[in-house]
């Protein structure tokens, strides 16, 4: 018989798909690797399902979009799960991922985790502002980020209203604590967790494939964490759409193709000075157009020397 359905859980070469609210186990036919084509989690695909035996997926649907790491498909939204400590919080990584997510078209939204871990000291430490340790430097990064457009939270119980009719993807680096506040939401599944080593290195994970949730009135995904990430993003234009603050001044500035760098009459620039830019956001900006830059530079050397 063939059914429509979606896949819910990919393990082991098995695909979970959930049709009518039956979930039937399958696999895939070889064709698919001969056309490069892998079903992922989230895909609406057309399968084979049979009794007493596995279904095998025959179609895969279009995908609205889609993600290499985590392998996922058909998402609405992500949250960027950042940890205060343990790994440390990094607002560097944060705006990868938050440039990571524009340009796919995904709407993140941010929650930190282990803010319990932090000093409740309020003296002015001499401390350099790449480090955050305590709850007002929290504070101040949600309000900041607030004011560009994202969602912050720090608990759970906030998050969860923003997740009901949602297919939802928890994203961040591995020990941030994804499937921990997957706990919190739904206490009766209690998923494994991993204590955080010093020595997050490889094989440390664990959580080891993508599988959805029915929670909250949507579809959530937990994901392994990564410790890199690709943002997938290849030129400026591009770039510069995945900063909305920097997007809106950036109609302003006196060059169409203003990269926000040496030119004159830079609407960015200005914003920075009267601090309608975040200094650290700007600095991230240029820190992947370096990235980009001498991607592409390697890139056309590598082509000139093939001739
Ligand atoms: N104190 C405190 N500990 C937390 C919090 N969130 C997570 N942890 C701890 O951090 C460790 C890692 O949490 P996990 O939820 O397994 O992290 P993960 O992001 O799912 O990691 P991977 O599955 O490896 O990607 C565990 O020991 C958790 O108990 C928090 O809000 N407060
Ligand atoms: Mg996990
Ligand atoms: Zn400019």
């Amino acid at each position: 018989m063939i059914k429509n359905g979606r896949i819910v859980k990919s393990l082991a070469g098995f695909y979970d798909v959930e049709a009518e609210g039956e979930v039937y186990q399958t696999r895939a036919r070889g064709n698919f690797r001969k056309k490069g084509m892998k079903p992922v989690v989230g895909d609406f695909v057309e399968f084979s399902a049979e009794e007493n035996s596995e279904g095998y997926i025959l179609k895969i649907g279009e995908r609205k979009n889609s993600l290499i790491r985590p392998s996922i498909a058909n998402i609405d939204q992500a949250v960027i799960i950042m940890s205060t400590v343990s790994p440390n919080f990094s607002l560097n990584l944060l705006d990868r991922f938050l440039v990571f997510l524009e340009h796919k078209n995904i709407h993140p939204m941010i929650y930190i985790s282990k803010m319990d871990l932090l000093t409740e000291d309020q003296g002015s430490s001499e401390k350099s502002n790449k480090t955050f340790n305590q709850r007002a430097d929290y504070e101040q990064i949600k309000r900041n980020y607030e004011q560009i457009g994202y969602d912050v939270f720090f608990d759970a119980e906030h998050l969860v209203s923003n997740l009901s009719g949602k297919v939802t993807v928890f994203m961040g680096q591995t020990g941030a604590g994804k499937t921990t506040l997957l706990n919190k939401i739904a206490p009766e599944m209690q998923l494994a967790t991993g204590e955080t080593s010093e020595k997050l290195g490889r094989g440390r994970h664990t959580t080891r494939h993508v599988e959805f949730f029915e929670l909250a009135g949507g579809l959530i995904a937990d994901t392994p964490g990564f410790s890199s990430l690709d943002y997938e993003v290849t030129n400026q234009p591009d770039l510069n759409a995945a900063f909305p603050e920097i997007l809106k001044i950036s109609h302003n500035c006196k060059f169409r193709e203003c990269t926000h760098t040496h030119e004159p009459s830079c609407a960015v620039k200005v914003a920075l000075e009267n601090h309608e830019i975040l200094e650290s956001r700007y600095e991230n900006y240029l820190q992947l157009l370096d990235e980009i830059n001498h991607t592409r530079e390697t890139y056309e050397k590598k082509r000139k020397k093939q001739g």
